[in-house]
């Protein structure tokens, strides 16, 4: 999953892509580099990050799925239902709510009506604040519990269990251990019997642990490393910023595997 974020402050890519034009270029770029869907966002959920508000986003990501329709297959990073809403209509295919259906009550609603897929995130907290001393008694287990309420929660809503894909939200309310031990446990998520989308690319948890305990990204060789450890641990759908290297690391990585 390749991610192009259509907002001027995202941490790593923040106004890159903020032109449509050059979202759907990086989008079409990321296709023929290997990328199986681009998530699109127009919102940055980074740690202190403010909302943006409905028409704002609206305005960020509409202009670029209008340019994508029907070429690169879309996942629509949103909480907000009238956004998903619009980007299901515009040819998007699945909805990655970073709220795990917390954050809008209309939003299950807008993914049951489309059949669209939908991928439910953990966080701890809100983007504000969450990342001011995380703590858990048992990251994984937390996680997981979190998971399967939420996946009972849009299976309640009348979502196919077999569209949801659960991810343990990296970065999220979680220190560099808590990200790092959620993916050397990755089978206890995996047991959840759903597909796990991990997304640890550029995240500061990789320039922490390189060595700078001020960072607010990680290398694309650091992400490399952790996707192909979380790959290895079973997770199936890896969000990534860098589609090229990740393609081909991924694809040594199965062919060790088998
Ligand atoms: N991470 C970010 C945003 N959305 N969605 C899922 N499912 N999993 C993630 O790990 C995840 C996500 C944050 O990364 P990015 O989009 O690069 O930055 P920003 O939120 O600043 O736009």
């Amino acid at each position: 999953m390749g991610v192009v974020n259509v907002t001027p402050d995202s941490f790593s890519d923040g106004g890159v892509n903020l032109d449509p034009d050059d979202a759907a270029s990086t989008a079409r770029r990321m296709l023929e580099e290997g990328a199986a869907i681009v998530d699109v966002g127009g919102e940055s959920t980074r740690p202190g990050a403010d909302p943006v508000d409905l028409d704002e986003e609206l305005g960020r990501i509409v202009p670029v799925l209008e340019r994508l329709e029907g070429e690169v297959p879309v996942s629509i990073d949103t909480s907000k239902a009238e956004v998903a809403r619009r980007a299901l209509e515009l040819g998007a295919e699945l909805v990655n709510d970073v709220t795990a259906l917390r954050g809008d009550p209309d939003l299950a609603g807008v993914v049951a009506d489309h059949g669209a897929y939908l991928c439910l995130m953990h966080m701890l907290g809100e983007p504000r604040t969450m990342q001011r001393d995380p703590r858990y008694d048992d990251v994984v287990a937390e996680v997981k519990a979190f998971l399967e309420k939420r996946l009972a929660a849009a299976v309640e809503a009348g979502i196919s269990e077999e569209l949801v894909c659960l991810d343990p939200g990296i970065g999220f309310g979680k220190t560099v251990e808590h990200n790092f031990e959620l993916i050397r446990r990755l089978d206890e998520l995996t047991a959840l019997g759903r597909p796990v989308v991990v997304g640890f690319s550029r995240k500061s948890s990789l320039g922490k642990l390189l060595g700078d305990p001020e960072a607010t990204t990680g290398t694309a060789a650091a992400s490399v490393g952790a996707a192909v450890a979380a790959y290895e641990r079973g997770a199936t759908i890896l969000r990534v910023h860098d589609v090229r290297e990740h393609v081909e690391a991924l694809t040594a990585a199965a062919a060790v595997l088998g």
